[in-house]
C-alpha cells in the first residue's frame, strides 16, 4: 500500500517537474524566439505610405511601424508582379529560376512540396505557422476540385493554418479556403471554375450582361459577375460560399487576430497578406469617400486601419515587444488595372510611385522598389536605412534571428541590418518584371534590350522596354531619366558581365550580343 502511495507521489512529482520544465522551456523559447509577422500588401506603391511620401494620403499605422522601426529606402520585392514576388518571399529563391513563377490564374501549386520555405524553416525551430489572406501561388497538382479538400497548398509547404483566397480578388472562385476546404460550401451546390470557356458557362458575365454590374470593367475582367463585379474567369455554384467584397478586409483581419490570440503563448509566424489596394477596390462603407481619391485611396486607408487593429491585438495579448514585424508590398503601384474606379481621375497630387519611374509590371524602379519596414518594439531602434535589401533575403535573415542554420542560396543574411541597422546591405540584385530581368549593382541599374511596348497600353505604365541597353545611376538620377549606356560603356560592360554570371550565359537577350 505504502509502496503504491509512494510511487504515485513520485509520478506526481515527476509530472510537476516535467510541466515546470516545459513551461520554463516555453518561456525560454519565447525569450529567444520572437513571433514573426510579415504584413504583405498587394500593389502598394513606394509613395503610398506617408512615412515614405508626405502628401495627400495619410497612413498613420503604417507610419508608426516605419518611424518606430527601420524604414528601408532601398527595399525591393523580387518582382514587379504578385506570384513571382510571393514565391521569392516564401522560398528565398529568385522567381526567374522557376518557369512557373508568373502571374497565375487558376494554376496548380508552383512551390514544390519538397522545397524549403520560410514557414518550414520556422517549424524546424518550434514555430506554429499561419497564413491569412491572398495566396496566389497555385493550388493542387492538376485541375483543382473546390468541392473536396484541396491539396497541395499552403498547408503542404509549411503552414499549420491557412485561411486564404486562392488567387486574387478579381479572379474566381470568389470564396475563402480554410486549410484546403472552401468555407461554407454547400455540397448540393458544387463549385465549378473555368478560365477558358467563353460561351454560356455559369454566372452571367460582364461581357453579356453589363447591366448586372455595379463596377464597370475597363480591360479584361469581363467574365462571371459576383456581387456586381465582373471577374477574370467563369464560375458556377458555391452561392453560399461566396465572399462579401466589402467585408473582405474585416474578415481577413478577424482571422489574423484569431490566429494571434490562439497562438500567443508559443512562438508563431503569421503571414498576413492583405488584398488591398489590388483591384477590385471595394472599401467597406466605413472607408468610402474617406481619402478623397476614390476607392484606391479608400482601401489604402482601410488597410492602414487593419494594421492598426492588428497592432492593438498584439498589445492586448501582451506580445508586442516580443514580435518582429516586417511590412512590405508584393509589387509597385498601378492605377487603372482593369476597372473604371476613379483611380486615375481622382488621384490629385498623390504620387503612388513616390516619384520613381514606372509602376507595377515595370523594370523601372517603381516596379519592385516598395515600402519595406522592420519593426520590433524595444528591440529595433528607429532608423532610416538606404542599404539595399530584398524580400528574398527574409528567409536567411529571419533564419539567423531564430537561430536556424537553414539558408537559401539566392538570399543573403541581412539579420544584422534588420536588427541593428549595422553592416552592409546587398551589393547586387536581379530585378524581375513579367519574365524580363534587369540588374542592379551599387547605385547602377542596367536594363537589357527588350522588344515590346514601351508603355503598357491600358494600365499606362512605362515597362522598361527599349531596343537599346539602358544604364542609370540612381544616386544622381532617382527618376531614371538619363540613360548612360553610351557614355559609360565600360560600366555597361562590367554590369552585363556581372549580370550574366548570375542570370546564366544562355540568357537570350545577352547571348548574341557584340559589345564594342
Ligand atoms: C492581370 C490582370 C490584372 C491583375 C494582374 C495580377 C487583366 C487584364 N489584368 O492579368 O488586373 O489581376 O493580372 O496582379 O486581366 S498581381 O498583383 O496579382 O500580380
Ligand atoms: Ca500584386
Amino acid at each position: 500500500m505504502n509502496k503504491t502511495i509512494f510511487s504515485s507521489l513520485k509520478i506526481t512529482l515527476l509530472s510537476l517537474l516535467f510541466i515546470a520544465c516545459t513551461d520554463l522551456q516555453k518561456k525560454n523559447n519565447k525569450e529567444i524566439k520572437p513571433n514573426i509577422i510579415v504584413i504583405y500588401t498587394d500593389d502598394l506603391g513606394y509613395g503610398d505610405v506617408s512615412a515614405y511620401n508626405k502628401g495627400a494620403l495619410n497612413t498613420p499605422n503604417m507610419d508608426k511601424l516605419a518611424n518606430g522601426g527601420i524604414r528601408f529606402t532601398n527595399g525591393y520585392a523580387s518582382s514587379a508582379t504578385c506570384s513571382p514576388s510571393r514565391y521569392a518571399l516564401l522560398t528565398g529563391t529568385y522567381p526567374w529560376r522557376n518557369s512557373k513563377a508568373k502571374i497565375l490564374t487558376g494554376a496548380s501549386l508552383i512551390i514544390d512540396t519538397t522545397e524549403m520555405t520560410l514557414p518550414k524553416m520556422l517549424k524546424t525551430v518550434g514555430y506554429n505557422t499561419g497564413i491569412v489572406g491572398k495566396w496566389h501561388l497555385g493550388l493542387g497538382l492538376d485541375k483543382i476540385d473546390y468541392n473536396s479538400n484541396i491539396s497541395p497548398g499552403p498547408n503542404q509547404i509549411g503552414f499549420d493554418y491557412s485561411y486564404i483566397m486562392a488567387d486574387t480578388q478579381d479572379r474566381v472562385p470568389s470564396v475563402y479556403i480554410e486549410n484546403g476546404d472552401v468555407v461554407n460550401l454547400d455540397k448540393n451546390d458544387p463549385i465549378e471554375v473555368n478560365f477558358k470557356e467563353k460561351n454560356d458557362y455559369g454566372l452571367p458575365t460582364g461581357l453579356k450582361n453589363p447591366e448586372l454590374t455595379t463596377m464597370k470593367w475597363h480591360h479584361g475582367h469581363n467574365s462571371s459577375i459576383v456581387n456586381g463585379i465582373p471577374r477574370i474567369g467563369f464560375m458556377k455554384g458555391g452561392k453560399k460560399a461566396r465572399w462579401s467584397d466589402i467585408d473582405m478586409a474585416d474578415h481577413f483581419l478577424e482571422k489574423a487576430q484569431d490566429y494571434i490570440k490562439n497562438n500567443s503563448d508559443e512562438p508563431f509566424f503569421l503571414y498576413y497578406a492583405l488584398q488591398q489596394p489590388h483591384v477590385p477596390r471595394t472599401p467597406h462603407p466605413r472607408f468610402e469617400g474617406k481619402s478623397g481619391m476614390g476607392p484606391r485611396g479608400d482601401v489604402i486607408l482601410e488597410a492602414d486601419w487593419c494594421i492598426g487593429e492588428l497592432y492593438k491585438t498584439l498589445e492586448a495579448e501582451g506580445i508586442l515587444d516580443n514580435t518582429l514585424i516586417i511590412f512590405s508590398s508584393d509589387n509597385g503601384p498601378v492605377l487603372n488595372d482593369g476597372y473604371y474606379d476613379d483611380a486615375v481621375e481622382k488621384l490629385g497630387d498623390h504620387t503612388p510611385s513616390g516619384g520613381l519611374r514606372g509602376g507595377k509590371y515595370s523594370l523601372f524602379e517603381a516596379g519592385a522598389k516598395v515600402p519595406f519596414i522592420a519593426y520590433w518594439k524595444g528591440k529595433i531602434n528607429s532608423a532610416v536605412s538606404n542599404k539595399m535589401i530584398s524580400q528574398i533575403d527574409l528567409l536567411n535573415s529571419i533564419s539567423t534571428i531564430v537561430s536556424s542554420n537553414i539558408k537559401s542560396s539566392d538570399g543573403q543574411d541581412l539579420s544584422n541590418l534588420i536588427m541593428n541597422n549595422e553592416g552592409e546591405g546587398r551589393e547586387e540584385l536581379v530585378l524581375e518584371a513579367t519574365s524580363r530581368t534587369a540588374y542592379r549593382n551599387g547605385d547602377w541599374i542596367m536594363i537589357p534590350p527588350y522588344n515590346g511596348d514601351a508603355v503598357a497600353k491600358f494600365v499606362n505604365i512605362e515597362l522598361g522596354n527599349s531596343l537599346e541597353f539602358q544604364l542609370y545611376n540612381i544616386k544622381y538620377d532617382t527618376k531614371q531619366e538619363n540613360n548612360l549606356a553610351l557614355k559609360e560603356s565600360e560600366k555597361l560592360k562590367e554590369m552585363i558581365s556581372k549580370f550574366v554570371k548570375i542570370r546564366g550565359s544562355n540568357f537570350s537577350n545577352i547571348k548574341n550580343l557584340k559589345l564594342e
